[in-house]
């Protein structure tokens, strides 16, 4: 790292403002706000494109330039002394049904604020640097996760995400189309635009940090990610009259192969190697879904994960032995996401080093840990496009995807310190 880089670093970092940040992410967090306290702010909903317009106009206060691509994928820059390809970094801002303040909003918040925290330091840097909010992380409202971020880097996933529905019945495609036209001051700009390298900041969203009393993470890599969709199907019938030996119930059908799944994931606890298999059945549609009626078709949802790519292989098989098992044709399943495991480049993991050992040492706190991402992230899909690297803050209690997500403030400001020296040192390089 050159004295240039050092300095314009350690500046960036040394402006960052811990109390501007926290009322960035409150009032970030009033779009979907709950009574308790979470946030419920889907992909392409009214409260998301809402929040979408608020984030626009704190990045024009901040002199950025705004813009858009076809999967609404919305990049705030600043611009370089020199045109040369942009640091990126960002995250979503989109969260589960019942999500919480930081997951995603965070880095997209913290990466305005390195931006306000060079413009108070009259810092410019030869690189523009671009903060990113990802159109649909999460994945609970259109299958699968992380649309934007891999459709960015391959826009040929585009077309098919389209026709991804949601619980409603609405096209992602559709609610795509009015996210785009309900901010017709944005211009259009291609996918898959080139960028020097790509930083994430992010809740861990797990226990790790905090057990190890931590203030920052810097993340090796992130595990690998299966989801599934099981139908099984039967006959309605009526629950009264119906003999149990005379049914094709296909909850009974469902109950059973999500225990043997269940079963199976008890066999790759993986504790020894850490490689446990993190297996969820999240969402159930039952059909008709009335109190009296047998069911006739169910189909839930699998999310496996595992650090080990090895493991899933085996429960992919496993699932198609119990599906094979099943009476003729009664169950099928289809895979709609899956990622292999990300490893992030050595040359970025000592940056990022760098820049959280400053920051904790100067707030007189243990050195950062060094760990793997039980969660996915944009990052993974960028990880392919350009050297990249993520930043971790610790979750309280490592509790995640719920009203009840939380991270200290201190934590929240000693994160934005890191990610400013790493995105002002990357453009200066
Ligand atoms: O599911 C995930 O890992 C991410 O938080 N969307
Ligand atoms: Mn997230
Ligand atoms: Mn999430």
């Amino acid at each position: 790292m050159t004295f240039q880089e050092q300095q314009a670093a350690e500046r960036a970092q040394d402006h960052v403002d811990g109390a501007r940040l926290q009322a960035a992410i409150a009032e970030l967090a009033a779009f979907g706000g709950r009574a308790d306290g979470g946030v419920s702010r889907e992909a392409l909903t009214d409260v998301d494109l809402a929040a979408r317009r608020h984030l626009i106009a704190r990045a024009r206060a901040l002199g950025c330039e705004v813009s858009t691509d076809d999967c609404a994928n919305l990049f705030f820059r600043r611009a370089g002394t020199a045109d040369l390809p942009p640091v990126l970094t960002g995250s979503h801002a989109d969260t589960q049904p019942v999500g919480g303040k930081l997951d995603g909003a965070y880095g997209v918040l913290a990466g305005l604020e390195v931006i306000a925290a060079l413009n108070d330091a009259g810092i410019r840097t030869p690189r523009p640097i671009e903060v990113v909010a990802w159109t649909n992380e999460e994945g609970s409202r259109f299958g699968p996760g992380a649309m934007g971020s891999s459709a960015f880097v391959d826009p040929a996933c585009l077309p098919a995400y389209r026709d991804a529905v949601d619980g409603a019945g609405v096209r992602f495609g559709d609610a795509l189309d009015a996210a785009l036209a309900a901010s017709p001051d944005v211009p259009r700009r291609p996918m898959r635009q080139p960028m020097s390298a790509c930083v994430e900041l992010h809740i861990e969203q797990g226990p790790v940090l905090e057990r190890a009393a931590v203030p920052l993470g810097v993340v090796g890599g992130i595990q690998s990610v299966r989801w599934y969709r099981v139908t099984c199907a039967g006959t309605m019938g009526h629950a009264g009259t119906t003999p149990m030996r005379e049914r094709s119930d296909a909850m009974a059908t469902a109950v059973d192969i999500a225990q043997q799944l269940y079963a199976f994931a008890a066999t790759e606890s993986g504790a020894a190697a850490g490689t446990e298999l993190r297996l969820t059945l999240g969402r159930w549609q039952v059909s008709p879904n009335s109190v009296n009626t047998i069911p006739g078709k169910v189909e839930f949802t699998v999310d496996a994960r595992c650090v080990d790519e090895a493991v899933l292989e085996r429960f992919e098989a496993r699932l198609g032995e119990i599906a094979a098992r099943q009476h003729r044709g009664s169950v099928g399943f289809a895979c709609f996401f899956r990622r292999p495991p990300t490893l992030f480049p050595p040359a970025m993991l000592s940056l990022v080093g760098r820049a959280c050992e400053r920051a904790s040492a100067r707030a007189g706190l243990a050195a950062p840990l060094q760990l793997t991402s039980g969660a996915f992230h944009d990052a993974m899909y960028l990880a392919g496009h350009c050297p990249t690297a993520m930043i971790f803050v610790p979750s309280k209690g490592g509790i995640s995807h719920n009203a009840a997500e939380d991270t200290a403030p201190h934590d929240l400001f000693l994160g934005a310190q890191a990610l400013a020296y790493t995105v002002a040192a990357l453009a200066h390089q």
